[in-house]
């Protein structure tokens, strides 16, 4: 890489080689952003079945977004390969686009960026002064205790032979309006010329703000805590989904009537959070507090609040069939939607997991309907509903995933195969009335039954 200024510069003409570490639902979109934008792209994958449909121009992600936008085979300026250690010598910059999950027990799982750093840093060629910049979410501090160590033990010098900096991804799958083209940026490094060298770079790829905002720790802290407030919020309207209901009044009218007011923030009760930010990154923020000893009660009271949904779901859904006079042990439900999220094919964290084991261990039989997912998505137990004409004989329909198709299902006709024709919308977005003119018994998420 050339020095801060000459990087700046070459960032404008578009003469720079980016590689991007991790095809998924954020890299590969990085990747062909930068490509769009007339960079030298090498993308890698330790994924031999990603790489093999990238370089057939197929899209390995689940985001329909990427259907159509993955460069053909033999496209100039697109490089594929499954080793860093091929790509890397070429790049001036790499940005690390890796998973970090969180383990069973809640912890944050930094494998894959200590794995796609070391993969990195043993490739960079000695005083090469590569830029390796980490997008994924992690909590302050992370970037620079993961990687400083391996750096150090591999001999390489900062300002030397490499830079590291921190630039989270804000990506938002299923939402074109929102995607790698069109969201701000902000960038943290200890080094402010690479800094804003990196500004330069990034303002080739969005069209949106990006600003340099000071040390690593910076820019780490402000990606978790933007999902940190998600969390909360919705915390926040799935605790009222439980008190409102109880005080005889539906939680949609009160959050509507308070949505008028100009800096009420409208979230919507439901079923669960799901996907690989929202409940995931709270944990991040959790652990660091933790590691400094200072308390994060709000944020932790907040995740149990949102993981209690899909058990308290499931209770009010056994009640209500009890109550319609169904037998215990051979009630049936039929989740409508699976994925975490409406236009997206992701069971990731989805609470309709938790939701279908709960009422699974009532002896609830449970079957799924989601066009957006296949066949093999689904865990053991849960009966796969590929095609909603052929599902016959369940007591109650949750819309559990919002999505467009769940909303224009053949209501009337799906009334008529059900046994007992009850509907419970999990995501408020149901017309209960007409439902109810189609024979439907109408329950809802927050609303008093
Ligand atoms: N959810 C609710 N009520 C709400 C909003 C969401 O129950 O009012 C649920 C959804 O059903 C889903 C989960 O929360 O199960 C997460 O939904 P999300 O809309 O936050 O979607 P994500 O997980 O894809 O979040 C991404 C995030 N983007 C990045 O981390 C870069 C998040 O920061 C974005 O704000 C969000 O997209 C977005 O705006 O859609």
């Amino acid at each position: 890489m050339a020095q801060p200024a000459q990087f700046a510069v070459r960032a404008e003409t578009g003469d720079l080689t980016v590689g991007i570490i991790g095809l998924g639902y954020v890299g590969l979109p990085t990747a062909i952003g930068f490509h769009d934008a007339g960079f030298e792209v090498w993308g890698v994958d330790v994924s031999q079945r990603t790489v093999d449909m990238v370089l057939k121009g197929e899209n390995p992600t689940g985001d329909p977004d990427v259907d159509d936008i993955v460069p053909a085979p033999g496209t100039e300026r697109w490089n594929i390969t499954n080793s860093s250690a091929e790509a890397v010598p070429h790049c001036d910059v790499v940005l690390v686009t890796v998973p970090t999950p969180i383990t069973h027990d809640l912890k944050p799982d930094l494998s894959y960026v200590a794995a796609a750093g070391r993969d990195v840093f043993r490739a960079i060629p000695k005083g090469s002064n590569t830029i390796v910049v980490l997008e994924s979410t992690v909590y302050p501090g992370v970037t620079a205790q993961t990687w400083m160590p391996i750096i150090e033990e591999l001999g390489l010098e900062i300002g030397e032979d490499l830079e590291i900096a921190y630039c989270p991804e804000r990506f938002n799958p299923g939402d074109p309006a929102h995607g790698v083209r069109q969201v701000a940026r902000v960038i943290g490094c200890s080094n402010p010329d690479i800094g804003e060298a990196l500004v330069a770079l990034y303002s080739k790829l969005t069209s949106e703000d990006v600003r340099y905002v000071g040390k690593l720790e910076v820019a780490e802290a402000a990606k978790v805590i933007e999902n940190v407030q998600r969390d909360i919020n919705i915390a926040l309207v799935n605790e009222l989904a439980r008190i409102f209901p109880a005080l005889d009044v539906d939680v949609e009218d009160v959050l509507s009537a308070a949505a008028t007011k100009w800096n009420f923030h409208r979230y919507t009760p439901g079923v669960g959070v799901g996907g690989h930010c929202i409940p995931v990154d709270p944990y991040y923020m959790i652990q660091r507090a933790a590691d400094v000893g200072v308390p994060a009660g709000l944020i932790t009271a907040a995740r149990a609040v949102n993981r209690s949904m899909p058990s308290h779901v499931a209770g009010v859904l056994s009640d209500l069939m009890w109550n319609a006079g169904v037998a215990a042990g051979e009630a049936k439900v039929l989740l409508l939607g699976w994925s975490y999220k409406a236009e997206v094919g992701d069971p990731r964290e989805t609470p309709a997991e938790p939701l279908a084991e709960t009422l699974m261990s009532k002896g609830i039989a449970v079957g799924a309907w989601d066009p957006h997912l296949e066949d093999a998505m689904y865990p053991e137990g849960v009966e796969v509903v590929s095609d909603i004409s052929s599902a016959q004989g369940y007591d109650m329909a949750v819309l559990v995933t919002a999505h467009k198709a769940c909303l224009a299902l053949d209501w009337s006709s799906l009334a008529k195969q059900m046994r007992t024709p009850l509907i419970y919308d999990g995501r408020r977005v149901l017309d209960l009335e007409e439902l109810k003119s189609c024979g439907w018994n109408t329950f809802a998420v927050g609303r008093p039954v």
